[in-house]
């Protein structure tokens, strides 16, 4: 039996695994807290997290957590490649409302007999969350799964384009210098956020009709209507950015890193073993665990460039030959999808062998556990956000080659704000890839970046632990949840 006014969340993530993941560690700690939390996942997204993963498995059996599927509107043999986003988001948007409508304000009665949904939580670029609450007057709280750094840049573009900032006047962007004009119009930022770092979609945009441009645009502005903003960031890591979000959103929860957050609450607690926690669309290769208890401590650069990123096969090679002529051993993620064209047509006789002597590829890695490794020594990253928070947790430093979205914001504040990494953004080739690991590998400069990332390290433990920041702010949501519940 439930009572009157209990709380119930439907929880909402864009379906990629940039998304799904955060918000699934954020649901879990909602329904620890108590509340009731459905978790909804598109059928396909689901089906593949399912298959892969064991937290989809554990979270099924607690109580007062749910999921449930919705179709995407796709049909079933589309690639759904993440670079066209913006066409899954629009068929969501469209095709699925009917099936979201009937999560929010269920026609018939609940199958478990719980309470009614009180609060929507929805990913900021989930518009089919956002319009469907609006229209059923269910009150929402966004998420955003990018730092705070590259949200506070977003919230700006239309100051930015007010103030004639972007698009780029076409003649400057074409020469190099052009990219290294600052910014002005993202405050606290100023004189330090060069063109080349703002988000890609600002860059890429040759008018203001661009439709990302467009779509970023409109999804920030819709998140400042909601009744708060979670983020996955701590304060010890993005404070006086924090500041500046909250004189737009004044209830803004920094709840990061959600990964360590949710093994505060987890009821094996934090020595619980990070496998049972990960969530991927990929099947993940544990025998580079193995690979990596063969190596010397801090001996390994280990690369991956997320779940998204694409590049072609002669960028592929450049960054390959690179690693090698570090001389280092290495540890790479080389997607099934990431490069275009045959790789194996490419590698020579020497790089197999040189490889074969120290390196190990994988086509998806555990990757909390890989970052917790005595033997990994950097991580070579496109600067997704996950990415950049779960090297911030092991006090492992980055070199950062962003490829796309927030991922150049991440990095300018990884290599010149927090000093923990390497921005070697919009560089490319063997030499350069080989210079910017033994940066990070030896010397002064490579004691520098570990102990500023052992730092980081220690306050992102502190902020997730009973009284931290972040433990306080999720204590100020589940009030605040709760509250609204009573609400009607
Ligand atoms: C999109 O990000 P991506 O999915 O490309 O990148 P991340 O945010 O870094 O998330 C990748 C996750 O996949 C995991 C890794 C991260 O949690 O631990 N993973 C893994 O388990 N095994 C592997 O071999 C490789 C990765 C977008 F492209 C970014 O710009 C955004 O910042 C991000 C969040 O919004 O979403």
């Amino acid at each position: 039996m439930t009572e009157v006014g209990e709380a119930h969340v439907l929880v909402s993530p864009f379906p990629a695994q940039g998304h799904v993941p955060p918000m699934l560690k954020l649901a879990e700690i909602l329904s620890h807290a108590g509340l009731h939390v459905t978790f909804v996942n598109t059928d396909n997204i689901h089906r593949r997290f399912l298959a892969s993963s064991p937290a989809l498995q554990r979270l099924a059996g607690l109580p007062r957590f749910r999921f449930r599927t919705i179709p995407d509107g796709l049909p079933e043999d589309h690639p759904r490649p993440f670079l066209q986003f913006l066409d899954l988001e629009e068929s969501l948007r469209t095709r699925s409302r009917e099936h979201y409508r009937e999560l929010l304000v269920p026609t018939g009665k609940d199958p478990d007999g719980w309470p009614p949904v009180t609060c929507a939580v929805a990913d900021g670029i989930l518009r089919l969350a956002s319009e469907v609450a609006a229209e059923m007057e269910i009150p929402v709280i966004f998420v955003r799964t990018s730092g705070a750094c590259a949200v506070w840049a977003y919230l700006c573009i239309p100051d930015l384009i007010k103030g004639g900032e972007i698009p780029f006047p076409e003649e400057e962007e074409k020469e190099e210098d052009g990219l290294d004009e600052t910014i002005r119009g993202v405050p606290g930022m100023e004189g330090f956020l060069r063109r080349r770092d703002l988000p890609s979609f600002c860059r890429n945009a040759k008018s203001t009709s661009d439709r990302s441009l467009q779509f970023v645009t409109n999804a920030n502005a819709n998140v400042r209507r909601g009744r708060g903003l979670i983020l996955n960031t701590f304060e010890a890591l993005e404070g006086p950015v924090l500041s500046h979000i909250r004189s737009a959103i004044p209830i803004s929860y920094a709840l990061g890193p959600l990964h360590l957050l949710s093994r505060t609450f987890d009821d094996c607690g934090a020595d619980a073993p990070l496998s049972s926690n990960s969530a991927s669309l990929w099947q993940e290769d544990r025998s580079c665990l193995k690979w990596l208890d063969s190596q010397p401590q801090r001996s390994v650069v280990y690369i991956s460039f997320g779940s998204v990123t694409m590049m072609s096969r002669d960028e592929l090679m450049e960054f390959w030959h690179g690693l090698v002529d570090s001389g280092k051993r290495f540890l790479w993620v080389v997607r099934p999808d990431l490069a275009e064209g045959k790789i194996e047509e490419a590698i020579q006789e020497d790089l197999e062998k040189e490889t074969k002597e120290r390196g190990c590829l994988v086509g998806w890695a555990p990757q909390e556990e890989v970052l917790a490794h005595p033997a990994v020594a950097c991580f070579l990253t496109h600067s997704g956000w996950n990415s950049t928070l779960e090297s911030v947790a092991a006090g492992v430093p980055m070199i950062c080659w962003p490829f796309f979205a927030d991922q150049p914001v991440n990095s300018r504040f990884v290599g010149d704000v927090w000093r923990f990494g390497v921005d070697m953004k919009d560089k490319r080739g063997r030499s350069v890839v080989e210079r910017m690991v033994r940066e990070v590998m030896e010397g002064e400069r490579a004691e520098e970046l570990r102990r500023s990332a052992g730092e980081m390290a220690e306050l992102a433990r502190r902020s997730v632990g009973e009284g931290g920041s972040s433990y306080r702010d999720f204590e100020n949501l589940v009030k605040d949840i709760k509250a609204m519940s009573r609400e009607k």
